[in-house]
């Protein structure tokens, strides 16, 4: 670890602001990849009269969210299997960016809207596979290297992985060649750990058979098997990486399921 906030506190007191009569300023501890480890705040009282110095408070903030080897945790599973509403609760508990593919930049949001269109017939599955690697390499130069880089956790709603279910099992485009497109399109950025909620077949169909079905709800109970399957498969392939998870139960259960398995992996 690389200190950069002055050993002696009060150094620090130079850069305190004074338009108000109190200041405050930010020093940092950084870590050898650069990321935030530790904020350092400084606060100054000064006499509103005669501009003497006052009080002088040095605090320490710990972030305990920054480190340097912070996880890259992706959501995956079928539609409707929750996996949104969990990953925003364990964003928000553990002070992580949340984020999503698609449409997780500006860019994505356009590339999601073509990709969701109920009016379009003839997306060739290449094609889609495209976009959904353009949507990646856009919201990952963008969003999740630069907040890795800065220590901070990245949450995402669906990543690479399913591109490998949707585009490869779903689709049956050739899994290798999805993932070589992926593998260049993310710059080797990929999850470091994926939570799986897995769900039983007809509590998915159950759930789709409630909402105006887009154009991948609509591509039927085949190719949604398939999906399902070729999560399954890659979870137990690679299980140093995957936790599966039963989205069975109320959303509190499976969020302490989901907590309990990554404090075990030693994620968090
Ligand atoms: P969400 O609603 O979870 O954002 O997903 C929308 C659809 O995008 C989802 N379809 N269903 N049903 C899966 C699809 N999708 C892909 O086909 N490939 C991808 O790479 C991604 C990220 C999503």
């Amino acid at each position: 670890m690389n200190r950069v906030a002055p050993a002696n506190p009060r150094e620090a007191l130079g850069l305190v602001r004074e338009e108000d009569g109190t200041g405050s300023d930010e020093q940092y501890v950084v870590g050898e990849r650069g990321a935030v480890l530790q904020r350092h705040r400084v606060r100054l009282d000064v006499d509103r009269v005669d501009h003497v110095p006052g009080r002088r408070t040095v605090e320490w903030v710990p972030s305990p969210t920054v480190s340097e080897h912070p996880p890259y945790i992706a959501f995956e599973g079928a539609e409707g299997c929750g996996k949104s509403t969990q990953a925003a609760r364990l964003a928000s508990s553990i002070g992580a960016m949340l984020t999503r593919e698609t449409g997780g930049t500006d860019i994505g949001a356009r590339l999601r809207t073509l990709l969701h269109d109920t009016s379009i017939h003839n997306l060739h599955p290449r094609a889609e596979a495209l976009i959904t690697a353009a949507d990646r390499a856009q919201h990952i130069a963008e969003v999740v290297e630069p907040t890795l880089s800065a220590g901070r956790a990245v949450i995402t709603d669906r990543s690479v992985y399913s591109s490998l279910a949707y585009q490869g099992y779903g689709r049956e485009l050739d899994i290798d060649e999805i993932r070589h497109l992926n593998e260049w399109g993310t710059n080797g950025v990929w999850p470091s750990t994926v939570v799986f909620l897995d769900t039983p077949d007809d509590v998915v169909a159950e759930r789709m058979s409630r909402r105006d079905l887009d154009r991948f709800e609509a591509a039927g109970d085949e190719f949604h098997a398939r999906v399902l399957a070729g999560f399954r498969t890659m979870a137990a392939a690679d299980p140093d990486r995957w936790i599966t998870v039963q989205a069975v139960g109320s959303v509190d259960r499976v969020a302490t399921d989901i907590r309990r398995a990554l404090d075990e992996r030693g994620v968090l």
